[in-house]
């Protein structure tokens, strides 16, 4: 297999991925809305990564297109917990790709503390032979939840998936700090957005003079 040609569907995937959700925050923004999006990125795994999962999943390497689900991967991060599902009903309403699977890591978080919305869309790129309908996962998640998963990550990667049980179990703790700081800040939502509309309109008006 040449592995530049296997990988370079799932490049294009993220790039117009990041290129429709970006823009979408960018509409919100001309039309003076809220815009439940905070920022967009993605990743096409790194092949090792790819290697290492389908060895721990167990996946024949031919079966790794319709098996591994990540190796195209955009990640919304939004303000506030009901931003997430006002995305996911977004994406829900698009016609340019198909949600095959949701999974909802924030009614139910993962052993590790883990919280974030995760939604498999099937997605349908052209390349010089056709089109093709390339897996590619969208993570949803606040900041605070961000965070956390960005600094279990890391300590995954110091440890190599070890995590020591006094750290894990602080990591825990620090999860759920997470979720009550989303909780509080959802409370005060309305002041805080009405605080970010007046300093748009600021900013605005700033542009045009
Ligand atoms: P990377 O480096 O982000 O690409 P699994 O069997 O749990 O590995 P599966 O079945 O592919 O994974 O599905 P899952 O758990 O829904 O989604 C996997 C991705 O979600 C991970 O990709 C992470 O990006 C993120 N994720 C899932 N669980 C955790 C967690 O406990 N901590 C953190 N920080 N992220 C998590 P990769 O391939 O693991 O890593």
């Amino acid at each position: 297999m040449n592995w530049d040609i296997f990988i370079a569907p799932y490049g294009q995937v993220v790039d117009e991925l990041k290129v429709k959700l970006k823009g979408m925050r960018q509409q919100f923004e001309y039309e003076m809305e809220q815009s439940p999006i905070e920022f967009v990125t993605g990743r096409v795994k790194p092949r090792s990564s790819i290697i290492e999962k389908a060895r721990r999943k167990a996946i024949n390497p031919e079966n790794i297109e319709k098996e591994l689900q990540d190796i195209a991967g955009v990640r919304v991060v939004c303000q506030f917990v009901d931003d997430i599902y006002a995305v996911v009903d977004m994406l829900k309403n698009r016609h340019d790709f198909t949600i095959v699977e949701e999974k909802d890591y924030i009614s139910r978080k993962k052993e590790s503390g883990y919280r974030s919305y995760h939604v498999i869309i099937e997605y349908p790129v052209e390349t010089i032979h056709g089109e093709k309908i390339v897996l590619a996962e969208i993570q949803i998640r606040t900041l605070a939840m961000n965070f956390w998963a960005t600094n279990e990550h890391s300590l995954n990667y110091k440890y190599a998936g070890k995590i020591p049980t006094e750290i894990k179990s602080r990591l825990k703790r620090a999860g759920e700090a997470a979720f009550r700081l989303d909780e509080e800040m959802s409370k005060i939502k309305s002041e805080i957005q009405e605080a970010q509309k007046v300093f748009l309109r600021k900013e605005d008006q700033k542009n045009h003079n």
